[in-house]
């Protein structure tokens, strides 16, 4: 199938999706979100026997900058709740996927673009990629699962750390707390996610499957998706979300309630 955001590769067995939105970092807007949908509900059945899935951004700028925030300000509650929930069953997919999926993360991921590389199942980041979840400086919260991901990987102290202050944090301190498995230097992050994939799937290709559903817990965490998309849509209608997406495409500090 031919995808407008998604340029796809295959190499040594293993498929590259690039997200190709590189004038608007890579932003994830819900077309995007969709292909991806596509793609992994296509890859469930493996017809192609890939060996697995490296997911990275066009550019050397961003591995994507987050939910396309001019998308965002044109939606109504039910839109926002329903996207939000689109993208609950597309990155659970990612999660699910019976195959290695990595986050070859160049340059920013934030905001949705980071919650995406949450979804994989392991990151390896450039020395010059910055992540985080910088939705409450637009007076929202994450809604593409991250309120549900980050605690589990980092603990929930750092996480509502993180998530409260939108802070970005560098590669080297993502892979200190256990976000990022690898740094590599700029360039060479989809290079060492394909050598982690062979190494992971040298051995037999039923254990690397049961071993990835085994060790999936996201089902237990349904009621908090829910919760974080229908907060999420309620915010987006809020003085203060208004106020934050407003002063970012002004590009201007918030003046917040
Ligand atoms: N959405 C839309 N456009 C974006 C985004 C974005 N998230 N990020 C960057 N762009 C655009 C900019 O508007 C700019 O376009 P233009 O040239 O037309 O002005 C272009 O990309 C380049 O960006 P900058 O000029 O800002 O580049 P800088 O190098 O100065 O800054 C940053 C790079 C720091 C990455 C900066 O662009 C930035 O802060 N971006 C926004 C980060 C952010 O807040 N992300 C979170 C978004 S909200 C979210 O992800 C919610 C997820 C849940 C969604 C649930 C669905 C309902």
């Amino acid at each position: 199938m031919e995808y407008k955001y998604l340029d796809n590769r295959i190499e040594s067995n293993i498929l590259i999706i690039r997200l190709s939105r590189e004038d608007h970092l890579n932003a994830l807007n819900h077309e995007m979100v969709a292909e991806l949908r596509q793609l992994f509900e296509e890859l469930k059945s493996n017809e192609k026997g890939y060996k697995g899935v490296v997911i990275t951004g066009s550019g050397s700028k961003a591995f994507a900058a987050g939910a396309d925030i001019k998308e965002l300000m044109t939606l109504n509650v039910d839109d926002a709740y329903m996207i939000s929930k689109d993208g609950h069953t597309t990155f659970n997919l990612i999660e699910e996927c019976s195959i290695p999926v990595i986050a070859a993360i160049n340059g920013y991921a934030l905001g949705g673009g980071f919650e995406l590389a949450l979804a994989c199942h392991i990151r390896v980041a450039d020395t010059v990629a910055q992540m985080g979840l910088p939705e409450s400086t637009l007076g929202l919260i994450p809604g593409y699962g991250g309120t549900q991901r980050l605690p589990r990987i980092i603990g929930r102290a750092k996480a509502i750390e993180l998530m409260c202050s939108g802070e970005m944090i560098h590669a080297t301190y993502a892979k200190e707390l256990g976000i990022v498995s690898y740094v590599t230097t700029p360039g060479f992050e989809v290079q060492k996610s394909i050598e982690v994939i062979k190494k992971m799937t040298k051995n037999a290709p039923t254990s690397v499957g049961k071993i990835l559903k085994a060790t999936l817990d996201h089902e237990q965490a349904e009621d908090g998706f829910r919760y974080e998309r229908e907060a999420f849509a309620k915010l987006l209608q809020s003085d203060n979300a208004k106020e934050g997406m407003t002063a970012f495409i002004e590009k201007r500090k918030p003046e917040f309630e």
